[in-house]
């Protein structure tokens, strides 16, 4: 894997290039990012017993798409569910939720924990799909695991001591190693983030931790930020689209922005955006279990065609579509935009 490829629905990794779901961008707007007119693509009640299917994690896989899904059911426990899907937009969803088995022996001492796992990221890296998500072992932190199939999944350890949220793991390995973001947090709903860089030579063991970026006060991101999709390889640096929260009187705001990140040294922020690329505007994004809330956890990218699609949960109840061209969310980088 060598240039952040599994990334591409052109890549030839993944057999007969899948369609990247998208749309052109509506006459008259001068938006970067624009939604999809199907949004919202996954409702909260696609299955039987789910209360809310929001931020969520898809990848081209084999002719079309697989992902791994957020449910939170009728008892509100929160869970992931794998999914297919021939087009990246209808999904058969499975009703129950992943059994991880175990990656090596000492993975049932925190299996036996279960709390619950949340806000997946998938990542081709290498020769399988990775799966980040929150687990809840004595607190949130980053649980890790993979699939070759989306049938069989297996569940290595923790990457970190509570307390820890959206772990997004790199692509490829940098400087030799594998290298993942997250943003230490607290036992709650966090008033404070900063997105950190780890690295490790095994993928269970991680440290160099590095500050990577933080808040801006008085902005869209000002009270806490945390990685979103799995970064994009491109020739000026990795593209990072994060979310960012502001506290509002009515509460957390939560949007989606971009930075760039150096490549061999992804801790070092080349840029950051000045202004959102998507925030809560919508009926959807701002009305529904929690309001005000748009929550990228995956994207798209046709390479050739400088398409950039981006799946994200809204208001933590639906899932939803936002597109772009890549090239001009890089430029926008590029003039502080
Ligand atoms: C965060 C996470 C996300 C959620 C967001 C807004 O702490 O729990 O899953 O989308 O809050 O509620």
């Amino acid at each position: 894997m060598a240039d952040g490829s599994a990334q591409s629905a052109s890549a030839s990794t993944f057999g007969p290039s899948p369609i990247l779901p998208w749309e052109d961008r509506p006459a008259g707007l001068t938006d970067l990012l624009w939604r999809s007119s199907r949004n919202p693509i996954i409702p909260r009640d696609l299955l039987p017993r789910s209360n809310s299917i929001f931020n969520s994690a898809v990848v081209p896989f084999e002719d079309g798409y697989a992902g791994v899904f957020r449910v939170d059911d009728r008892s509100r426990t929160m869970n992931l569910h794998a999914g297919r899907s021939r087009d990246g937009i209808a999904w058969r969803i499975d009703p129950e939720p992943i059994r991880f088995e175990p990656g090596d022996g000492r993975v049932p001492e925190i299996q036996e924990r279960f709390v619950h796992a949340y806000d997946p990221r998938v990542t081709w890296l290498e020769d399988r799909y990775y799966v980040t998500w929150c687990n809840g072992y004595h607190g949130p932190t980053i649980g890790l695991g993979w699939t070759a199939d989306f049938a069989t999944f297996h569940q290595l350890d923790n990457a970190f001591l509570p307390f820890n949220r959206n772990g997004v793991l790199f692509p490829r390995r940098v400087g030799g190693s594998y290298a993942i973001l997250s943003r230490p947090s607290d036992n709650g709903h966090t008033p404070f983030g900063d997105i950190f860089y780890s690295e490790s030579p095994d993928l269970i063991h991680w440290g160099r931790h590095r500050h990577v970026m933080a808040p801006l006060p008085w902005t869209w991101a000002s009270t806490k930020i945390g990685a979103g999709p799995t970064p994009i390889e491109t020739a000026e640096g990795w593209l990072l689209l994060y979310h960012g929260v502001l506290t509002s009187c009515n509460g957390f705001v939560y949007s989606m922005g971009a930075a760039l990140l150096d490549l061999d040294q992804p801790w070092r922020v080349i840029a950051r955006g000045r202004d959102y690329l998507l925030s809560p505007q919508v009926s959807y994004e701002q009305v529904g279990d929690v309001a005000n809330v748009v929550f990228p956890c995956a994207a798209l990218v046709d390479r050739e065609a400088d398409r950039l699609t981006v799946y994200y949960g809204a208001a933590d109840t639906v899932t939803c579509l936002a597109h772009g061209h890549l090239s001009e969310v890089l430029e926008s980088l590029r003039g502080g935009r």
